[in-house]
């Protein structure tokens, strides 16, 4: 970690309450901490909405795995998206249902393409993708 900078910041007070309620409901012991996560979360909606380069996403999946074939086309789509596949975790949740980290890694059009494939296949119930970063763009 680099040098740290300090600088204050104005807000109205009506809003300053509500950030020190939010602070306390997510459990932040000072708001420096919490300005941080704020600042890479930014950080991160810009790198997918703007990258050219690479991202880093976690499709979560929950699915019926009695749907034929169902678990066969996901790790079918997996396997001819080697590369941006990293690695999926995979969760028996009940009797019926099978949920799925899948962890994918390459050219933001690409990792949403394959998120929205698996998403749309027939039986999935749900899926949701989440902008995880490299790393690289946050300090
Ligand atoms: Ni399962």
């Amino acid at each position: 970690m680099g040098k740290t900078i300090r600088f204050s910041i104005s807000i109205p007070e009506e809003l300053g309450e509500k950030l020190e309620e939010l602070l306390r409901r997510k459990g932040y012991r000072n708001r420096s901490e919490a300005f941080r996560d704020f600042i890479r979360a930014s950080l991160v909606e810009e790198e997918w909405r703007e990258s050219q380069g690479e991202v880093v996403g976690v499709l979560s999946i929950v699915y019926d795995h009695h749907v034929r074939a169902l678990s066969e086309k996901i790790t079918e789509i997996e396997h001819c998206n080697l590369g941006c596949v990293v690695s999926s975790l995979h969760v028996h949740l009940d009797e019926d249902h099978c949920l799925e980290a899948i962890v994918l890694r390459g050219p933001k059009d690409r990792v949403q393409k394959v998120a929205d494939e698996i998403t749309a296949t027939k039986g999935v119930k749900l899926g949701k993708l989440l902008a995880a970063s490299t790393g690289r763009n946050l300090a």
